[in-house]
């Protein structure tokens, strides 16, 4: 247990112990931050799912509270399952989550907090009524779920539940006045053939005028929908941004080519079953994801811990490129950043690598930005046309303009490694096309954890740099280019580079093109001691 201590994390959300999985009706109450989740009680193996409860001021210092909900009635008898927060005009919650039924069909069920006048929220009501929705007409028993956050439209809500038919994976809306009755709505919010099981959809309105956030009612000019599934098949989150029409309750991508599931992921790497929720104290719409383990179940055994909470992200809709969002790790984050090591001007030369002496490199956030000379773009060979993070030799393959980046995680002969980089390749338009990946494939000796080499296109504009900011967990790493356009989290497992042998390097590992480093910044960053909330104290 101790040899794989250095594996929690110190500024990530993960529960006291065992098993987590999805993040479940984040909401913001009276000056609380209230985060829900689903956790085994048991084991380090996802089983027996309850809610678990934790709170923060910030969204970073976490209070663990005792448990929302269990597995105590027959229609939730098999787990407590995913499920949203809907905060009425009267600041009354609803929680509609589905229940795993004793003979494991898929309902949903409506809970109620026990006291408003409680901030923390602590204890939970299930309606008498509940169930409250049974799998429809030509939808199978066990594919109906994950209900989402209502929205309101012409004086009543409505709330969509992933499902699929064949294997096309589509999302049902219901409408209700009371959230105890509901009417299923004709026809289907969005469909996408072939994309199976949606779990956990998510959808909510983005600003193209403003930077702020939108309540998850808005609507009218100058917003666009964005809708999210959670792809059951191959467990990655994919979004699409669109317009949704209210009379028809369909939404439409603005991209055909890029519709949900077939198009762009929030992240490209280990994430899934997010969620946003908005949060009126910051005005701004923040997303929470799983990160699950990628080593073996009996590590996590052995450990008695699995999976993590990303850190929160805030989300915006991409006012340069329109065709994307930004996703950032929320501002609250830095007030965990302790000493900082500058680097001005340095210039990094091909297939060099450099160390940094930064002390420990185990807990960082990172902040670079790169810069490429323009006739060296302009060399960037044809060949490159066909580029793929995924089949490319990772950061160990060569090119003209790169892979450069960053080597986290290290010892000190880089015998253990994960590289996150940039690699610039000539479309066959003629352009160029960036893309950002993470390569695993050295980043532990261990050889029963995944490895792989994650990542995809970036949207670089002509007057940008290349620009990234990494952040730094012990087992995990969550990486941003181009200020939130392309993100990927990985998981990893070094054996030697772990606490005081943990090291930081930049390389550059192209043929022939030197790149500067015009500014690169590293925080230490300190630790988040998320505990118990201290009942015993009196706690303003
Ligand atoms: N996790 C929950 C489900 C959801 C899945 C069960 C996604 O409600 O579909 O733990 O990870």
């Amino acid at each position: 247990n101790s040899m794989l201590a250095w594996q929690r994390s110190a500024y990530h959300f993960q529960p006291p112990n065992n098993w987590m999985n999805d993040p479940d009706g984040p909401l913001f109450y009276k000056g609380w931050y209230h985060l829900f989740y689903q956790w085994n009680p048991d084991s380090a193996i996802w089983g027996n799912i309850t809610w678990g409860h934790a709170v923060s001021t910030d969204l970073i210092h976490w209070l663990y509270l005792p448990l929302a909900m269990v597995p105590d009635h027959w229609y939730d008898f098999n787990g407590v399952w995913t499920g949203s927060a809907t905060i009425l005009p009267n600041g009354s919650i609803v929680m509609i989550y589905t229940g795993s039924t004793d003979k494991s069909v898929q309902v949903q069920n409506v809970a109620f907090p026990a006291n408003l006048s409680d901030p923390l929220l602590l204890h939970w009501v299930k309606y008498s009524g509940n169930p409250v929705l049974f799998p429809p007409q030509g939808i199978q028993l066990k594919d109906f779920r994950d209900p989402t956050t209502a929205w309101f439209v012409n004086g009543k809500w409505r709330l969509a539940i992933g499902s699929k038919v064949n294997t096309t994976g589509i999302a049902l809306v219901y409408e209700t006045l009371d959230f105890l009755e509901y009417k299923l709505l004709d026809g289907w919010l969005h469909a996408v053939p072939a994309t199976g099981m949606w779990e956990c959809v998510d959808f909510y309105p983005v600003s193209t005028t403003e930077d702020n956030g939108l309540d998850t009612s808005a609507n009218g000019p100058g917003v666009k929908h964005v809708l999210k599934a959670s792809l059951d098949d191959n467990k990655h989150d994919y979004y699409a941004i669109g317009t949704y029409a209210l009379e028809s309750d369909s939404w439409t991508p603005d991209d055909p080519e890029m519709d949900v599931g077939i198009g762009i992921r929030y992240d490209y790497g280990k994430y899934y079953a997010s969620k946003t929720f908005y949060d009126p104290k910051k005005e701004r719409r923040v997303l929470w994801g799983w990160i699950g383990e990628t080593d073996s179940e009996n590590a996590d055994i052995k450990k008695d811990w699995a999976g993590l909470q990303s850190i929160p992200r805030e989300v915006v809709f991409d006012t340069k490129t329109k065709s994307n969002l930004i996703q950032w790790p929320v501002e609250e984050v830095e007030s965990l950043r302790l000493v900082k090591k500058e680097f001005k001007e340095l210039e990094i030369k091909a297939g060099s690598v450099l160390p940094l002496e930064i002390g420990a490199a185990t807990q960082l956030d990172i902040v670079a930005e790169f810069e490429v000379k323009s006739n060296a773009l302009e060399r960037t060979k044809e060949a490159d046309v066909l580029y793929n993070c995924s089949t490319s030799n990772g950061a160990a393959g060569r090119g003209v303009l790169g892979p450069f980046g960053l080597l986290v995680l290290a010892d000190k002969s880089c015998s253990e490694q994960t590289a996150i980089y940039f690699y610039v390749a000539k479309g066959t338009d003629g352009n160029l096309k960036s893309f950002f990946c993470a390569d695993e494939s050295r980043s532990s000796l261990a050889n029963d954890v995944g490895k792989q080499i994650y990542g995809s296109i970036v949207p670089v504009l002509d007057d940008e740099k290349f620009a990234m900011r990494i952040l730094v967990d012990h087992s995990i790493v969550e990486a941003f280019a181009q200020g939130g356009r392309t993100c990927i989290t990985s998981r990893v497992y070094p054996t030697k580079a772990i606490y005081e042998a943990a090291k930081l390097f930049i390389f550059n590992n192209a043929t022939e093109t030197s790149v500067k480093v015009t500014s690169l910044q590293i925080w230490q960053m300190n630790s988040a001691f998320i505990q118990w909330y201290p009942f015993d104290k009196d706690f303003e």
